[in-house]
């Protein structure tokens, strides 16, 4: 109380967003310490500008203020707290298990949550709050980082319990917020779907250890109810790309074409001649921002209409193709592009597009590698073609496609793409069919 009464309450300088500070509030909430939280706007300008500039010891949130002492680094302020109050079932006494907890706190700090953090503010603060700039090759970097350190925490956690042994311990606390936004930022630790998890198949050990962080009793009230349709399931706002409107989309697809009429003769090159450097070059300037975008589901707004989905489904299913050719990437979008397909025919929409329009609102299905989709791609073509002669080029392309699944159950042309090794029928195909490009 006189200790209180001198140095006033503990004020932890954070924002209910920054992924360093949530850890700090877990970490007091957890061990039921009384604080003050000072809100820091750090997607602002307050830690530029303003009278808080001074007070942060790093420039950065977290900080915290215990009567004289100001401390930040999010890892040092576990430890103070831990060693303050005598936390020792969260950060133990002995020195050998100390140190368990110190080196996962570290390899958490340096290898996992700068890179995950750094994520979030790209791909999902960045949404949010439109003043932080989307910095493409930065959350290349970032996932690359992942790609080779998070298999290191799966194998880790694969004998056990919790980072540090058997027991929940300061490095859980600080690990747990930011591996509850993997999904959100794009690493999904169940599922296949982004080239992270491909690489690894899943994270399932690492997804199921943080099931069983979301019990710890505070979690959820700070961390999980911050994010919309909670964390890992986030629900981007509408329209968060307002430089970028459907219509352009179409317009650099199909030109100023008259509805109803066939191509002209340089969009049919573009589309279905030999692979041209320069169009690539063309799609990944114009689009690839907006692609990413697309991918993290920043363009939800575009379902609710015929031409938007069809603008969509075109920048998921062919601007890959053109962006990432003869990379695995090319393909990372079709499951996200088959999923918009879908939602548009149960709406109808295709019935509002004219023939062309619905042909490449079709090819999502043409391009799975699934053989019911198949089924479904040959039916529409072909009702497709007994209603515009013209779209027999596409009919012929869905039989070839529904073939090749039938034959090999995927697509050999892909195979070199994504490390898949060919077997002695599909390389005979590949040297001597005339493979189209799938
Ligand atoms: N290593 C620091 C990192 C803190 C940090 O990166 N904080 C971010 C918010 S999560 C920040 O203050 N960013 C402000 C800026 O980048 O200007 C820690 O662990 O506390």
């Amino acid at each position: 109380m006189w200790f209180a009464l001198i140095s006033g309450m503990l004020k932890l300088f954070g924002h209910p967003l920054a992924l360093f500070s949530v850890k700090v509030e877990l970490l007091l909430r957890e061990a039921g310490l009384e604080y003050e939280f000072i809100e820091v706007d750090f997607l602002g300008d307050a830690l530029q500008r303003g009278p808080l500039r001074e007070r942060a010891p790093t420039g950065r949130v977290p900080w915290i203020e215990d009567g004289a002492l100001c401390l930040a680094e999010s890892n040092a302020i576990l430890r103070y707290l831990a060693n303050q109050h005598a936390l020792t079932g969260l950060y133990p006494s002995d020195p050998k298990r100390r140190a368990a907890v110190d080196a996962w706190l570290d390899f958490g700090l340096v290898h996992v949550a700068f890179p995950l953090s750094q994520l979030f503010v790209q791909r999902w603060l960045s949404k949010h709050f439109s003043n932080w700039p989307l910095d493409i090759e930065r959350c290349v970097q970032m996932e690359k980082e992942l790609t080779r350190y998070l298999p290191r925490l799966e194998a880790h956690l694969s004998n056990h319990a919790w980072l540090a042994g058997s027991r929940r311990s300061l490095a859980d606390l600080a690990l747990l917020p930011l591996i509850a936004v993997a999904e959100a930022v794009g690493v999904p630790l169940e599922g296949a779907t982004s080239s992270i998890a491909q690489a690894h198949v899943g994270m399932p050990r690492l997804a199921n250890w943080r099931k069983r962080g979301r019990d710890v009793a505070c979690f959820d009230a700070v961390w999980d109810k911050r994010l919309p349709g909670g964390a890992g399931r986030v629900v981007v706002p509408a329209g968060s790309d307002p430089a970028l409107e459907p219509q352009e989309v179409l317009r650099f697809w199909f030109g100023e074409r008259i509805r109803g009429t066939p191509p002209a003769d340089d969009f049919a090159t573009a589309w279905f001649g030999a692979p041209d450097p320069n169009r690539d070059a063309v799609v990944r300037d114009r689009f690839s921002a907006a692609l990413r975008r697309a991918a993290e589901g920043g363009f939800v707004d575009w379902e609710e209409s015929a031409p938007s989905a069809l603008a969509l489904v075109l920048m998921l299913d062919q601007f890959p193709r053109h962006v990432f050719r003869e990379d695995a990437r090319a393909f990372d979008f079709d499951a996200e592009a088959l999923r918009v397909c879908k939602q548009a025919l149960a709406r109808g929409f295709d019935r509002e597009l004219d023939w062309l329009e619905r042909a490449f609102l079709y090819l999502p299905l043409m391009h799975s590698e699934d053989p019911e989709n198949q089924e479904r791609s040959l039916k529409l073509f072909d009702q497709l073609r007994s209603e515009a002669l013209a779209a027999f080029r596409f009919l012929r392309q869905a039989r070839e496609h529904r073939d090749w699944i039938g034959r090999f159950g995927r697509f050999p042309q892909r195979n070199q793409a994504l490390g898949r090794a060919s077997t002695p029928a599909e390389k005979v195909f590949l040297e001597h069919g005339i493979p189209g490009a799938a």
